[in-house]
């Protein structure tokens, strides 16, 4: 089985975000990346009805601070939901396995501590050829997987909490 194309998803299964409020939280390590994802990951947003004002973005150093982020944002900004962004690829020491549980274990403990979904959009690669494959190159882009997601859930506890 080959690699999904993160960026197809039917436009017709998509809620409408035009009432919702998203963070999203950016690393700039990486930035090459990143912001291509951030690039992505707003304009779905907007594609799908967001509103600028409804979409807060906030850059922070490295995946490592994008928890810490995530949470300001659900503390001071009132989401419906927040789409984390980073790239994590693999050097020579093991700093990569750190980060990447890190940051898994931070975003999955924000979606246990808080009452709306923090979506995982990072990238964790062996070289940058794969991020950038990733980030608009041939397998699509994370940041457009990651706004689908954060819409899909922010209706579902929408719908739930009726
Ligand atoms: C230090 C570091 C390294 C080596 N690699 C990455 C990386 O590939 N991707 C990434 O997002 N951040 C990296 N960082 C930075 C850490 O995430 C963090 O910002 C610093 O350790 C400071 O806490």
């Amino acid at each position: 089985m080959g690699t999904a194309n993160l960026s197809e998803y039917d436009p017709q299964s998509i809620p409408d975000a035009g009432k919702m409020r998203f963070g999203i939280v950016v690393s700039d390590w990486n930035r090459d990346i990143t912001w291509t994802l951030l690039d992505s990951a707003e304009k779905t947003l907007r594609r799908h009805g967001a509103t600028t004002e409804n979409i807060i973005i906030k850059h922070v150093p490295g995946s490592f601070e994008l928890t810490i982020g995530a949470q300001f944002i659900a503390e001071y900004d009132d989401p419906d939901a927040v789409i984390c962004l980073g790239c994590v690829i693999k050097g020579e020491t093991p700093h990569f396995t750190y980060i990447c549980q890190a940051v898994t274990q931070g975003i999955t403990q924000l979606n246990l501590d808080y009452n709306i979904p923090f979506i995982f959009g990072v990238l964790t690669t062996d070289t940058h050829q794969q991020a950038a494959d990733r980030a608009g190159g041939i397998h699509g882009n994370k940041g457009d997987e990651a706004a689908v997601a954060a819409i899909k859930m922010a209706a579902l506890q929408r719908e739930m909490e009726k």
